[in-house]
């Protein structure tokens, strides 16, 4: 994420800002009616952009509906919890025990959910290139490269059970691993960070794919934006990496 996108996750809902953050907060109230403190960042390319691997009316019911769906249930909890607003998304996520019982499990699945999906739009768009440096060394020494890596996280994607993720976690050291989690748990609730992932609820691929998710997962790799990829890469090392 830019800094400034996780500063706009910071807001409180007193309404109290950061300085620099102020124009994108006016940008976002004049293009929606604001309803709290977390705000759903368009996409940063058309809902079309990806085609044919996935279509257009996927990407707006997945980005507009689904994914605005989450936002609103966290603003509708930040009303009575604004505490839930006023910290990283990381740091929440990394910490749900402190969260009050009522609410603690939506915000596990809508906080989880956001910060899945702010990931999933930033490590896909068109003419994604392919891994390069660190990246690509390290899909080499920790994931027996690029054709294993694609085979594997296919075949965990594959076998997630009903609605969940697969993702590449990276550890601090920049280590690498295929990992899955249900719903929309992500890994920095406990403690990792996903350095990509890719969404197997049905809902990301049924209009095009129907029943067929291996075929999906096939497809997703002509998504995937490898320059953002890297970048996330070298975030996590530096320990800066938030969602
Ligand atoms: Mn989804």
């Amino acid at each position: 994420m830019t800094s400034i996108s996780r500063r706009r996750l910071m807001f409180t809902a007193t309404g109290l800002v950061a300085a620099a953050a102020a124009p994108r907060m006016a940008f976002a109230q004049a293009g929606a009616a604001a309803t709290g403190p977390f705000k759903l960042d368009p996409l940063a390319y058309p809902a079309n952009a990806l085609e044919p691997h996935i279509d257009a009316k996927t990407m707006e019911i997945h980005h507009d509906r689904h994914h605005q769906a989450f936002i609103t249930n966290l603003n509708n909890f930040a009303k009575d919890n604004p505490q839930i607003a006023g910290k990283p998304v990381g740091e929440v996520l990394g910490n749900l025990g402190a969260i009050p019982d009522a609410i603690r499990t939506g915000v596990r699945n809508n906080m989880g959910g956001h910060a899945n999906h702010t990931m999933f739009w930033q490590i896909m768009g068109p003419n994604g290139g392919k891994p390069e440096g660190a990246l690509l060394a390290a899909i080499d020494s920790d994931l027996g490269g690029m054709e294993k890596f694609q085979a594997d996280f296919n075949a965990a994607g594959g076998r997630v059970f009903g609605s969940g993720w697969v993702f590449v976690t990276v550890s601090k050291d920049g280590k690498l691993a295929i990992e899955t989690r249900p719903n929309q748990d992500n890994p920095m609730m406990d403690g990792k960070r996903a350095l990509l992932g890719n969404d197997v609820w049905e809902h990301a691929y049924y209009l095009n794919y129907q029943n067929r998710r291996a075929d999906y997962l096939k497809a997703w790799w002509n998504t995937v934006n490898w320059k953002a990829v890297g970048e996330r890469y070298a975030a996590a090392k530096a320990g800066t990496l938030d969602v």
